[in-house]
């Protein structure tokens, strides 16, 4: 079955005592057993829980997965998979990045003695020479937060290979429903279902999706282990979100699309970072690696700190707000927010300036999020710069 469908029906049967025909929350922590050793398939909602199971085979389903493991946010599926690694490790990843995913390297990995190294995101032949024989994991994000930088996920993946380490995408800001890393060669597929896939901004969730029996196993055991799984509740209003990945990612889409091009016209701004723009260095990889270019897009203002402010204050529809892929549009200021982990220096280097706003294109109408954009850039005057 195509997408759209799978979205709504995956791992979603009716259900088998009752013929719901959407799946029920399953608010137990516990199931009663006949006798020992004899359960039907549950016995603590940590290890297992139906609504749970329901939204990890939605999901593997939708990454073209065979397995798929749901945990209680990003960062909880994020440390599950690094829990593959062992003292003396590697880890190779890209040098944009979520900070939080930059934090969990280097405040909690680094100090158990892996080693993480960060690359020029796009540049291919860079992780061709930094890879090294201890290295496990190749950790990238595609587009990445927040330049919205492409990564080549099929080269990268052939030279993580041929040195067996493990490519690991966070394929958050994409969805599935435009980029599915699995089928070009990636191994494990790490979600903030937060974003996209829950879509509508009222659930903190994550999720990893792999067809690698051995890490599957290995994560699955982490997940248990320490526990960070998703609510009932939390996992059920997940699988209610992802049923219109398909029709928001288009609407989300369309308007980003509408977005830059209206900033890449505007005099208050320098840059715009959208790989949907035929500007965009990655454009071309962009077209072959995604079936749209997605709803994130990201601008460097034309002044200071002090005008962005203004700017951000100016805003009526867009919300000043962390996180992203929800069905309201968020601007974001990863100097102060979500990169704020990062030390300003490292920040600056890596393109994370004081003046980058980030804004998640929400799917209400197109003309009014431009008017609001509009109205809010003609607060900080051109000529004052
Ligand atoms: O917030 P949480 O569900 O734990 O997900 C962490 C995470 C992982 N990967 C990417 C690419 C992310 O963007 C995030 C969370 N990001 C934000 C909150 C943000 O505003 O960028």
């Amino acid at each position: 079955m195509k997408f759209a469908t799978r979205a709504i029906h995956a791992g979603q049967e009716p259900d088998p005592s009752t013929g719901a025909t959407i799946t029920p929350i399953f608010q137990t922590s516990t199931y009663t057993q006949a006798g020992l050793g004899q359960n039907k398939g549950y016995e603590y909602s940590r290890t297992g829980n139906p609504t749970r199971t329901a939204l990890e085979a939605c999901l593997a389903s939708l990454e073209n997965a065979h397995y798929g493991l749901a945990f209680s946010s990003g960062m909880a599926a994020t440390s599950a998979i690094l829990s593959l690694l062992r003292p003396g490790d590697h880890v190779l990843s890209c040098d944009d990045l979520y900070g939080g995913s930059y934090r969990i390297f280097e405040k909690v990995m680094r100090p158990t003695g892996v080693d993480i190294s960060y690359v020029d995101a796009r540049d291919v032949d860079a992780y061709a020479a930094a890879i090294r024989p201890e290295t496990k994991l190749v950790w990238i994000e595609t587009p990445t937060n927040p330049l919205l930088t492409l990564v080549d996920i099929a080269a990268v993946a052939q030279i993580a290979h041929a040195h067996n380490a493990l490519v690991v995408v966070d394929n958050t800001f994409a969805s599935p429903f435009l980029q599915q890393p699995l089928d070009l060669g990636a191994d494990i597929i790490v979600h903030s279902t937060t974003k996209y896939i829950n879509g509508h901004s009222d659930v903190v969730g994550g999720a990893v999706l792999t067809n690698d029996r051995g890490a599957y196993e290995a994560i699955k055991f982490y997940q248990n282990a320490a526990g960070g799984v998703p609510s009932p509740f939390d996992a059920w209003l997940t699988l209610r979100g992802v049923k219109t990945l398909a029709v928001r990612m288009r609407q989300h889409c369309e308007n980003a699309r509408r977005v830059a091009s209206f900033l890449a016209g505007h005099p208050n701004v320098e840059r715009v970072y959208y790989p949907g723009l035929e500007s965009h260095p990655d454009h071309a990889l962009a077209r072959r690696q995604m079936r749209d270019f997605g709803g994130m897009v990201s601008f460097a203002f034309k002044g200071k700190r002090e005008d962005v402010d203004t700017f951000v204050r100016g805003l009526k529809v867009f919300a000043l707000a962390e996180s992203l892929g929800g069905i309201e549009s968020l601007c974001c200021h990863p100097a102060s927010m979500t990169h704020g982990s990062i030390p300003a220096e490292e920040r600056e280097k890596r393109g994370v300036t004081d003046t980058l706003l980030r804004l998640s294109v929400g799917i209400e109408d197109a003309d009014d999020l431009i008017a609001d954009l509009e109205q809010a850039l003609a607060r900080v005057p051109v000529a004052a710069h």
